[in-house]
Order: structure tokens, then sequence, then C-alpha cells
């Protein structure tokens, strides 16, 4: 039944179904990589140390290809203008490590 559930309307008989990417993005310690390995179902990524650069996973569950993106920390200052050029660039590198773009972001 779960399997059902996840696979919804998905025809068995067919082709794969489709990739789902996932952009993860949050504050501080919050737990980003943790839930990416949870959802990749491995240590893919190093916890316990802040997360510097953006990094990909694959995985594929029930068939379908699951892509997440962990991505530094983002502290959103008072004044946009004050986020850190570093954090904008990975960022915006995570994203592009989706192309053509996340279907979803987990905050
Ligand atoms: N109690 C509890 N601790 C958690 C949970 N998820 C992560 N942690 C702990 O919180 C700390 C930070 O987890 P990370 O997954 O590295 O958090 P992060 O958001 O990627 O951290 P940064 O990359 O530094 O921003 C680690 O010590 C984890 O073990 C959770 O669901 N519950
Ligand atoms: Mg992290």
């Amino acid at each position: 039944r779960l399997e059902q559930n996840i696979l919804g309307n998905w025809d068995p008989r067919g082709r794969h179904p489709p990739e789902r990417r996932l952009l993860i993005l949050g504050g501080p310690q919050s737990g980003k990589t943790s839930t990416a390995n949870s959802i990749l179902g491995d240590e893919v990524f190093d916890i316990g140390t802040e997360t510097t650069h953006s990094n990909v996973g694959q995985t594929e569950i029930y068939g379908r290809r699951v892509t997440v993106v962990d991505t530094p920390p983002w502290a959103i200052p008072s004044d946009p203008e004050d986020i850190p050029e570093r954090i904008r660039q990975e960022s915006q590198r995570g994203a592009a490590l989706l192309r053509p773009g996340p279907h979803t972001l987990l905050a």
C-alpha cells in the first residue's frame, strides 16, 4: 500500500516514474544535512560541521530517481544586502545543481 501511495498514478508497465528534485534550505544547525542523509538513506554528507558548499546526492526510491541538494546555512539579516556573498553564491549554485529547477524546497 505504501508503495502504491508513493508511486501514485505511475503505470508500472511503463517507464520509470519522473525524477523528483529537492532543494534543502534553512538556518544554521537546523538539521538540513541530517534531512538530506535521511532522504538519501545513507550518511552521504558530513553532519556536525557547518556545510560550506552546496552538495548534490542521488538515490532511487521505488524506481524513482530522487536528487537532493544540501546547502550552507541561511541566517537572514535584517537587511537583505547583508547576506554574505558566499551564501548567496552557494545557494544559487545549489539551485543550479537541480537543473532545470527544484520541484520542492524544504526549509
Ligand atoms: N535532536 C535532534 N537533533 C538533530 C536532528 N537533526 C539534526 N540534529 C543534530 O543537529 C546538529 C546539526 O545537524 P545538521 O544536519 O548538521 O544541521 P545543518 O542544518 O546541516 O547545519 P549547518 O550545515 O551547520 O547549517 C547535529 O548535531 C545533528 O545530530 C533532529 O531531528 N533531532
Ligand atoms: Mg549542513
